[in-house]
């Protein structure tokens, strides 16, 4: 594969090979496992099968999240070795739109991973960052997974985890907290044990967020939890799987053509 300076902007893959690229820098410098690219792998197959963009049903999970950012007395965003390469600006602008910390939280712990994840937060201008020094537990998972932090996901009462293992994400609501992922694939544990499940790629959904966040900044409360009320994550989730459907149909239709 070329390097990413020698892939032309006009190339059909140019966003996707992008996003390659990040994770594989990632890697690199420390910051991402590598199942981190499996994982991407993993990710791109079913990015395919929505047609590479942000569906409808995923619009309406991210409306959904935004509001419950904006009313979430504490909420705090979860940064894993994924997200720190994909997206770590818009990590750090939406916690810092939202007044938010952000913590650390790694599936494959290392210690080294957790700090170098974390000075990369706080060179971007993070506010708090918590995760290198974890003062909590979260009950139901063993030593190394449950490792949290007091002010920051152990007492939130919303977290924003993208990229989210299944165990972890269900341990999360189990404590009575609203949790709000984005994962590609609509069937997963997470996708299903989630309160809003964003099916989009983490590199769309962000800049998503942050305009939303912008754009509802000004509603009143009331509407805010209206918009809230209204939502349904179990049929959002279906039309997700709709829409793979409606796109692999279309596509093969496409085939005869
Ligand atoms: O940095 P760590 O140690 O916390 O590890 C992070 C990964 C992502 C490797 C770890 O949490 C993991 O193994 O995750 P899973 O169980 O593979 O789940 C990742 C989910 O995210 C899968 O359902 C993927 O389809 C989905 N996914 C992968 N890439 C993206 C994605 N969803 C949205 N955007 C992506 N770019």
């Amino acid at each position: 594969m070329p390097a990413l300076s020698e892939v032309p902007r006009t190339h059909p893959r140019y966003a996707s090979l992008m996003t390659r690229e990040k994770l594989v820098e990632g890697v690199g410098r420390g910051i991402t496992g590598l199942n981190g690219l499996i994982a991407q792998g993993r990710g791109e197959a079913l990015d395919y099968l929505i047609g590479e963009v942000t569906t409808a049903p995923a619009m309406e999970a991210e409306r959904a999240a935004a509001a419950m950012l904006l009313l979430a007395e504490g909420p705090v965003l979860s940064v894993n070795g994924n997200a720190a390469a994909l997206v770590p600006k818009e990590m750090v602008a939406l916690a810092n739109k939202i007044g938010a910390p952000l913590e650390v939280n790694i599936f494959y712990r290392t210690e080294e991973r957790v700090k170098k994840i974390a000075d990369l937060l706080r060179g971007l201008g993070a506010g708090t960052v918590y995760g290198d020094e974890p003062d909590a537990q979260i009950p139901g998972l063993d030593h190394a997974r449950a490792k949290a932090a007091r002010g920051g996901i152990y007492d939130a009462d919303v977290v924003f985890v993208p990229l989210e293992d299944g165990d972890r994400c269900e341990a999360l609501v189990k404590m009575g907290k609203r949790v709000i992922t984005v994962d590609l694939n609509p069937l997963s544990r997470t996708a299903r044990t989630s309160t809003v499940t964003i099916v989009d790629n983490v590199v769309r959904a962000l800049p998503n967020l942050i305009s939303l966040v912008d754009e509802m900044a000004g509603q009143d409360e009331a509407e805010l939890r209206r918009l809230l009320e209204g939502y349904d994550n179990r049929a959002v989730l279906r039309r997700s799987v709709e829409e793979m459907i409606s796109h692999l149909t279309h596509q093969f239709s496409a085939l005869d053509g």
